[in-house]
């Protein structure tokens, strides 16, 4: 039995991918770039095995439970095109044994909740795609693996790379220049810090593959983000290279609500924050406004939740501000008769 095992970190984008041009191929509508949080925090683990011995047929589990693979569909596609980039290996080297035509068992983990607005597709395929590619020993690197995750789930390309990742658009009809590509490594920045400020873990309402598409189909606004997304993806290149985190925090800021604003447009229209994330950007303008510069930046994907980039010398006064308005039930277990008014949450 061959085994090899993969963890791939979250990542949570600051110019956002929403539209497809090929729901197929997985290509879309505008290049995206993000931020790959630490493998330490929110990442999904992948084992994969192949056995000549394996009753026939691949099987994949996760978190625990049994899911089918379609033949044809993206996990099928996946799993089908890296066998086939397997089997390439194995014409070469006769020595090789040959796994391409054993049948597979994956088993999945997240260490977060799945499909709480907190990419879990995204980690889940980028760990899969890079378990399958060691079982196989590729030799192709992270940008051609990002094809293939791609085609799993857009917004995964860019979980196979750590630190800042833009993934281009690609202008070929069968996606081949449709990848991920590292701008910075995870070392290049580290005083940023992504605050996750859990408002929700329900399962979202409107899944983002349907809801993308239904933007594409009705929302006028999309053509006005698709003329901005170029520049802003120059801009915010440079402003991470040059660690420029006002200007990055602004694009990132902008970009967010350019992107709820498309799904606004939408027809019907798609609601992805509430009224507590509403109130927690009312936070951050305010924690902005009284800092008299720009030390933090909130983001939003296809859910309610928060995600705050700021600076290692501005965090605790980021979580102080957002303690003080949002207090968890942990802060309310506070004894105010045995606590100083200034120990208060
Ligand atoms: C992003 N999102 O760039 C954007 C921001 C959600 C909001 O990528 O259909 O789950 O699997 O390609 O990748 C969510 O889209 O959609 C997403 P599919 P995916 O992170």
């Amino acid at each position: 039995m061959y085994e090899a095992t993969v963890s791939a970190p979250v990542n949570i984008a600051c110019i956002k991918y929403w539209g497809k041009r090929d729901t197929k191929l997985i290509l879309p509508t505008n290049s995206s770039l993000s931020v790959t949080l630490d493998q330490d925090h929110l990442r999904s683990t992948t084992t994969s095995r192949a056995d000549e011995s394996f009753e026939k047929g691949d099987r994949l589990w996760l978190n625990g439970k049994e899911e089918t693979i379609k033949q044809g569909g993206r996990l099928g596609v996946c799993i089908s095109e890296l066998r086939g980039w397997r089997k390439i290996e194995e014409d070469k080297d006769s020595s090789l044994p040959k796994l391409s035509q054993w049948p597979l068992r994956i088993a999945s983990y997240n260490n977060f909740p799945t499909a709480a607005g907190l990419a879990s597709s995204a980690s889940g395929l980028a760990a899969l795609v890079a378990s399958l590619a060691k079982l196989f020993q590729l030799p192709q690197n992270a940008s051609q693996l990002s094809i293939i995750a791609r085609q799993g789930s857009g917004s995964a390309c860019r979980s196979l790379f750590g630190g800042y990742v833009a993934w281009r658009e690609g202008t070929e009809k069968d996606g081949s220049d449709s990848l991920a590509e590292q701008i910075e490594s995870e070392t290049h920045w580290p005083e940023i810090h992504a605050l996750i400020c859990v408002v929700s873990d329900a399962k979202k309402g409107t899944s983002s593959t349907s809801g993308m598409q239904r933007t594409v189909e009705t929302s006028t606004l999309l053509k006005e983000r698709l003329n901005l997304v170029p520049s802003r993806m120059n801009d915010i290149s440079q402003a991470i290279r040059s660690k420029n985190f006002e200007k990055f925090a602004i694009l990132t800021m902008k970009d967010s609500n350019s992107f709820h604003s498309v799904c606004l447009d939408t027809f019907p229209p798609i609601f992805y924050l509430n009224d507590v994330s509403k109130s927690i950007i009312q936070v951050i303008e305010e924690l902005n406004r009284s800092s008299g510069k720009i030390i933090a930046a909130y983001t939003f994907d296809a859910g309610p939740n928060a995600v705050i980039y700021s600076l290692q010398e501005n965090i605790g006064k980021v979580i102080g501000a957002i303690k003080k308005f949002f207090p968890t039930e942990e802060d309310n277990q506070v004894d105010p008769f045995n606590t100083k008014p200034e120990e208060l949450p």
